[in-house]
């Protein structure tokens, strides 16, 4: 007892040695630079080849930062060695000139954090991104520029550089090269593929990163295999790179596949750079109205993704980065109309809500593969080899040096769904492959085999099942293989080794002729073949695919060590005789780990377990799960009615007058009309309101408004506090109700600004007008006022920042906010109907006491009948985390992340609804625990 109390100590202290942070970046010193190379197999770090498998992730779309090292975490053990980050210049941007990087915005602490995981980081900081965010980036006090967007006209230009100045220095700060970080490439534009290309543009935006202090390889996205900015060409950049989107965006039919493209043929384009898939396929966006993420995450599935990843690998490329492998939320004003709502789950390996899917499972295997099986790096193409049946194709890839072969084996039809059995001759010596049985190939998976493979002091000839992992743990080679139905592996070994079978049914066959041992196995849980007689012994785990997905791999400065049975294992360091792994479970369940001998104690996230040691030499410890969670339901709320604007004795004095009668936007306004669009006012986000003021003469009849709203928005009118109602975008024109008309008129109108359209054909169209464009009464001129975000460009909210609130009666009042008092509001339970159009508020505070060390994810979910025509916007302790539209949809669970979300103490929900008829109001609001 007493010795178990004294080694917790040790193993606390320990751990705090162990887990402990580093000191950011500019008060660590500079260690010794590191070099980044690339020739055409691939890029090399310190003159060691390297695979990027690289996930996408948005740092702004989880405007939380203690969850950032969360998802970078995942990713890193997940087997992506990479992380490729859009930095978007709206974010930090409300105004020129003034930049933000602190708090949510704190991208320094983002870089740390991603050395602190040990990920390199994949820079993407446009000045263009698209992304479907507003703007495809760019802020929205560009808008109202003259010059042409992504091109070199100066003001555009002048302002773009402004971006790379404040941006730049801090990227830099975090470079590989210096030492500092773990920054390896940065990217110039984005897909500036389409429209009137502008080298001098391009080299401009170069310049000033290496004036800024980039030092990295400068590299471009290609929209596809186009050629475009190829080193060399007038504007080109270091390191050529493309996209790939093969399945496409609409994720209504999820079983419709589209043909894997065969990358082989790009080798051609940038014969000094490896094949870079700068984005390929990870998930896909979903529109307002959509079919949901769910549908997208069968679109792109764990099939997708094992037939199309192993296909790029099989196409060479030695750069893939899948976009998004964690989508997060396009909280407040940041998504693009056209393209999304609020969530940007994007049916990715990790969903919004940070929960660990099949996909991520699938993206291990192979990025794990990507790592451990290191001739990878380097190959040329082979010739393809013959399949017995001829509906099946095996491609193959050589390196150079080692001869090791890799044998993509897939449908010639990558969209077929048949099951189909073959042979394969892979040389001479092995004409018929496997030797016992066929090999089966499903519909709609692909298997990467290796053949001559050293590994450790092993020969692999070849294996029917796919290498997930292999390393030297504690002197024992150690290979972990999977796949289905039968498999069949063969080493080489000088004499006959002993084999013997520790668990599971695996049987062997030694061939003298040939000093060949080959076992032949059906593919079934776990099977365990220990093999002694050459230089080292070798332990051969054999998982079927599903049990593959439970196992886990660290590089640790003892070597590398292996885990099975937890939901994740985040971590994991040794010193001397204790193995210090972090993770989580989902249920309790039992580690095992494939630790060197010297490894005697496990420490799990701080805490000893206890270990035995089993007959086969690994660790097994039992782990506790989760606690259960109660969420409280939401019963009460505070009600009011707002919009006061719609009456006609609403002061509006402080408003600025909307009378511009020039613009440098491309739209000019009709002949003899003010410009109204909201950004010429500074107003770039959220809703906006119009107050004007006309003399009738008496025969009007109809009010007749033009507003451009963006992809299901809307705008409603009062005229005199009489409601005219409400219009989808575009010209409406609303008949005078009878007696509203009286000599001195007040019209006022509630836009919705749903975001400005992406720009990427480069040609300005995120300067599309926002908010009304025209307005016609009779022939009489009509003298206008606007109201937007409190504050405008100079945002009074910096903390949340430009795109968390728009003109609301009540954003700009305080009504979102937790620390505002609506004790002297009704209350109310919902679902509840509010009759009379227009914005009407509906909060609640709760307490929250989540168990402690836990990491819950907790969302808010809206249910109500989608006839009712309202629409919502979603506060969370002043934070908008999401837009509901009752009667479009198709969203209706918002997650809410931690850390805004207070996980233990109180919170405060104001939900602004904006009711189009007699049937607005609020739906049922619950708290659901999302894992
Ligand atoms: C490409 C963009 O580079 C990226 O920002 C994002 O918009 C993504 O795709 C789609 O989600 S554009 C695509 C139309 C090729």
């Amino acid at each position: 007892m007493r010795s178990l109390r004294v080694l917790t100590l040790v193993a606390v202290l320990l751990s705090t040695v162990l887990l402990g942070g580093v000191p950011d970046a500019a008060a660590r010193p500079a260690k010794p630079a590191h070099t980044i190379s690339y020739d055409h197999y691939s890029f090399s770090i310190d003159g060691k080849r390297v695979y990027l498998w690289s996930g996408e992730f948005h740092y702004w779309r989880l405007p939380s930062p203690q969850l950032w090292r969360d998802v970078l975490q995942k990713m890193k053990a997940g087997g992506f060695n990479a992380v490729s980050i859009y930095f978007d210049w709206a974010f930090h941007s409300p105004k020129q000139g003034v930049y933000d990087f602190t708090g949510i915005r704190d991208v320094d602490r983002l870089l740390d954090i991603a050395q602190d995981v040990g990920i390199y980081v994949i820079a993407r900081p446009g000045p263009y991104i698209n992304a479907e965010t507003d703007s495809g980036g760019l802020p929205g006090w560009l808008t109202t520029q003259a010059g042409k967007a992504r091109t070199s006209a100066p003001d555009y230009l002048a302002a773009a550089k402004e971006w790379f100045r404040h941006i730049d220095p801090i990227l830099a700060r975090h470079q590989l090269t210096d030492g500092r970080g773990t920054v390896i490439l940065d990217q110039i534009e984005n897909e500036y593929s389409n429209g009137a290309l502008d080298p001098a543009y391009m080299q401009a935006l170069e310049d000033q990163a290496r004036a800024d202090g980039i030092t990295v390889p400068l590299f471009h996205n290609d929209v596809w295999p186009a050629g475009n900015w190829k080193p060399g060409t007038p504007g080109g950049v270091d390191v050529y790179a493309f996209d790939g989107y093969p399945q496409g965006f609409d994720c209504s039919n999820p079983q419709v596949w589209q043909p894997a493209p065969d990358y082989r043929w790009t080798r051609g384009i940038s014969p000094g750079t490896p094949i870079s898939i700068a984005e390929f396929q990870g998930g896909s966006f979903d529109p307002w109205g959509g079919p949901g993420y769910d549908q997208c995450r069968q679109l792109t599935g764990p099939d997708f993704e094992s037939v199309f990843y192993t296909n790029n690998i099989a196409s060479g490329a030695t750069f893939q980065n899948f976009y998004m492998t964690f989508g997060g939320t396009s909280w407040g004003w940041l998504p693009d109309p056209g393209a999304v709502y609020s969530s940007y789950d994007y049916g990715a390996a990790i969903t919004e809500s940070r929960q660990l899917t099949s996909k991520y499972d699938e993206q291990k295997r192979i990025g794990y593969f990507t790592q451990s099986v290191t001739p990878l790096a380097k190959t040329d193409y082979g010739p393809d080899l013959v399949a017995s049946n001829p509906v099946v194709q095996v491609k193959s890839n050589v390196n150079p040096d080692t001869g090791t072969r890799f044998l993509l084996v897939q449908h010639r039809d990558t969209t077929a769904t048949t099951t189909d059995s073959t042979t394969v001759a892979l040389d001479a010596a092995y004409p018929t492959v496997p030797q016992q049985g066929s090999l089966t190939l499903r519909g709609r998976d692909a298997k990467l085999l290796v053949a001559g493979y050293d590994f450790g002091s092993q020969h692999l000839v070849y294996s029917t099942s796919e290498i997930m992992t292999q390393g030297t743990i504690g002197g024992t080679d150690t290979a972990l293989l999977y796949g289905d139905g039968t498999g069949e592996t063969v080493l080489h070994f000088a004499t006959q080794p002993h084999v013997s079978v520790l668990s599971g049914s695996v049987s062997s066959t030694w061939d003298p002729s040939k000093g060949d041992l080959r076992l032949d196995y059906v593919h079934n849980g776990l099977a365990r073949v220990r093999i002694e007689g050459g230089k080292a012994p070798l332990e051969l785990l054999i998982a079927d695919t599903a049990t593959s997905a439970g196992f886990w791999r660290q590089d640790t400065g003892a070597g590398p060590v292996l885990e099975r049975g937890p939901y994740l294992v985040r971590d994991a360091k040794v010193l001397g005789p204790v193995l210090a792994l972090t993770g989580d479970t989902k249920a309790a369940t039992q580690l095992e780990v494939w630790a060197p001998p010297s490894v005697k104690f496990l420490l799990w996230n701080g805490r000893l377990v206890p270990a035995t040691r089993t007959a086969e030499g690994t660790l097994v410890a039992r782990l506790a799960g989760p606690q259960p969670v109660t969420l409280p339901a939401l019963t009460t709320w505070q009600h009011q009615y707002e919009t006061p604007e719609a009456n006609p004795a609403f002061d509006d004095s402080s408003w600025v007058a909307a009378d511009h009668l020039t613009t440098n936007n491309p739209a000019k306004p009709p002949a003899g009309q003010p410009v109204l669009y909201a950004d010429d006012y500074g107003y770039h986000y959220g809703d906006v309101w119009y107050r004007g003021r006309f003399q009738a003469t008496g025969g009007e009849t109809t009010v007749t408004l033009s507003a451009t709203t963006g992809t299901a928005g809307q705008f409603s009118a009062w005229l005199n506090g009489v409601y005219l109602g409400t219009s989808g975008p575009g010209t409406k024109q609303f008949p005078i109700p009878a007696g509203a008309l009286k000599a001195g008129n007040v019209l006022s109108v509630l836009v919705e600004n749903m975001g400005h359209n992406e720009d990427w054909n480069a040609n300005d169209s995120h300067k599309e007008p926002r908010g009304l464009t025209a307005a016609t009464v009779g022939a009489d001129p009509i003298a206008w006022k606007i109201q937007g975000a409190l504050g405008g460009e100079n945002g009074a909210d910096p903390v949340r920042g430009p795109l968390n609130n728009g003109g609301l009666y009540g954003e700009r009042n305080g009504w979102s906010l937790p620390g505002f008092n609506d004790a002297s509001w009704p209350a109310t339970t919902l679902p509840s109907t509010e009759p009379t159009p227009g914005v009407s508020w509906y909060r609640t505070t709760f307490a929250l006491h989540l168990p402690a060390g836990q990491d819950n994810s907790i969302g808010l979910r809206i249910d109500d009948n989608a006839a009712r025509n309202y629409r919502a916007e979603i506060f969370v302790n002043g934070w908008n985390l999401g837009r509901y539209v009752n009667n479009v949809g198709p969203q209706h669970v918002f997650v809410l992340p931690n850390g805004i979300l207070r996980t233990d103490g109180q919170n405060t929900i104001a939900i602004a609804s904006w009711g189009a008829d007699d049937t607005g109001g609020l739906g049922a609001v619950s708290l659901v625990n999302l894992g």
